[in-house]
């Protein structure tokens, strides 16, 4: 069977067509009110649902980020596509699963130096920049080390940053002692505290392009470990790198700072599109990439970081476009990173190159309320773990070996159905009561697995 038959035959089967077809096949719909938005994209790393004041966090004052959420909208079911950095990025930049690409894991300083995401991927930078926006991302990479997958091999005309999942926050030295911090192709250091230099790197982009559309991907590092504040001292040095999370032993307290700087920075974004009088011609969307890790709260889910709980993947994710979404919007519609290309692509009325089906969904009708999302399941995979939405169900497998062998209790059960509207902390398996719903969901995800790994080689 041809591919392109075999994925309709496939979407038909797993009632995931509609969304998809949403967005037909090389043509976005045109913006509504004609011209080109400005689009922000702004991940947070490893923020997790409960990091954030809007949504219940005690721990550290968002104000900024709330008063985004409160000029716009508040999603409430929004996931990253994996519980962990890489594939997550791999699914924004391509708008689809990311086991397409073969960037199912975190592209590591130890394991995968030599490799990245296939320049053959259509990235959303790609996309945009050949409908006449200026692109840039400033911050994190992490979909490939060699300065051949570097980003602006993927459609960026700027990048200021880091390609590793992680540096130090003040000598900007990876996790394996080697200094990561670019100007393009090339490494360029710059002094200053991770998250003020991506901030400023952004603001200066807004400003630059004040007259033009653009589409600004602000990938930041908080609040990813190593846990340091703005007035920490560098403890990684090149050819050194330590102690991956850092030696402060106030972790708790390093983490408040980080998310204040992060919040500090999404209001100075913000506040510049305000100020050039930019509001009402861009969109702004905020998320993080995965669950929280360490000091970080998942609010009331349960997992965080690396597993398919809802805490591993279930984040804050918020739009803000005033005149297009309604202020203080909340919703429950349940969207996913890879929505965020199809989304600009359908707001900057985009053309999508001939053959490329992405798997995301356009979010704009949820956004400006003028519509919904067609039924549609949604798919995880993460190691020997496997997860699948059919609205408030959710199937949860955990093959062979538990994900953390010295915490079991931690561990999935191998098959769990759970009803997240009445028990959105997967407490209750209804397995064993539902089996027909089980099976049913069961056949899905595999057919699911079948398709998005047809003919794929992992890169990790
Ligand atoms: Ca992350």
């Amino acid at each position: 069977m041809p591919p392109r038959l075999a994925r309709r035959r496939f979407l038909q089967a797993v009632g995931a067509g509609a969304a998809s077809l949403m967005l037909p096949r090389g043509v976005c719909p045109a913006g509504e009110r004609g011209g080109k938005p400005n689009l922000i994209v702004i991940l947070a790393d490893d923020l997790g649902y409960g990091d954030v004041g809007c949504y219940g966090g005690k721990a550290v004052a968002t104000p900024k980020i709330d008063a985004l959420a409160g000029g716009g909208m508040r999603f409430t079911d929004f996931h990253s596509n994996a519980p962990v950095c890489s594939p997550t990025r791999a699914a924004l930049l391509t708008g689809r699963y990311q086991q397409r690409c073969g960037v199912e894991g975190v592209l590591t300083v130890r394991g995968h130096r030599h490799t990245g995401m296939d320049l053959a991927e259509t990235t959303f930078a790609e996309v945009l920049k050949a409908a006449g926006y200026a692109t840039a991302l400033f911050g994190k990479w992490h979909l490939g080390y060699p300065v051949r997958f570097n980003p602006t091999k993927q459609g960026f005309d700027e990048f200021r940053g880091y390609v590793s999942g992680n540096v130090d926050y003040h000598s900007h030295v990876d996790q394996g002692g080697v200094e990561d911090w670019w100007k393009d192709c090339r490494k360029v250091p710059e002094k200053g505290y991770t998250t003020d230099l991506i901030t400023g790197h952004g603001v200066r982009f807004i400003e630059r392009h004040r007259d033009k559309p653009f589409c600004l991907y602000l990938a930041h590092e908080s609040p990813h470990y190593p846990y340091q504040g703005r007035k920490d001292k560098p403890e990684r040095i090149a050819g050194r790198a330590g102690s991956p999370v850092g030696s402060r032993a106030d972790r708790a307290g390093a983490y408040r700072e980080m998310i204040q700087a992060l919040d500090e920075g999404v209001g100075q974004v913000a506040a510049t599109v305000r100020r050039l009088g930019l509001e009402r011609r861009t969109l702004i969307v905020f998320c993080s990439d995965n669950g929280p890790a360490g000091p970080g709260a998942a609010g009331p889910l349960r997992g965080r970081k690396g597993s398919l709980w809802e805490g591993g993947h279930r984040v804050p994710g918020i739009a803000c476009w005033p005149g297009r979404i309604r202020a203080g919007s909340v919703t429950d519609a349940a969207a996913m990173t890879m929505d965020l290309f199809p989304t600009m692509a359908s707001a900057a009325g985009a053309t999508l190159p001939k053959g490329l089906d992405l798997d995301g969904a356009d979010l704009l009708p949820v956004l400006t309320g003028r519509g919904k999302l067609a039924d549609r399941k949604l798919f995880w995979r993460f190691r020997n773990q496997k997860a699948v939405r059919d609205g408030a169900w959710k199937l949860l497998l955990a093959a062979g070996a538990p994900p953390r062998r010295k915490r079991p209790g931690r561990s999935a059960p191998p098959t769990a159905l759970y009803h997240l509207a009445d028990d959105l902390a997967e407490r209750n398996n209804l397995a064993e009561r539902e089996p027909k719903r089980a099976a049913a969901l069961r056949a899905a995800l595999a057919a699911w697995e079948a398709d998005v790994t047809a003919g794929v080689q992992r890169q990790s």
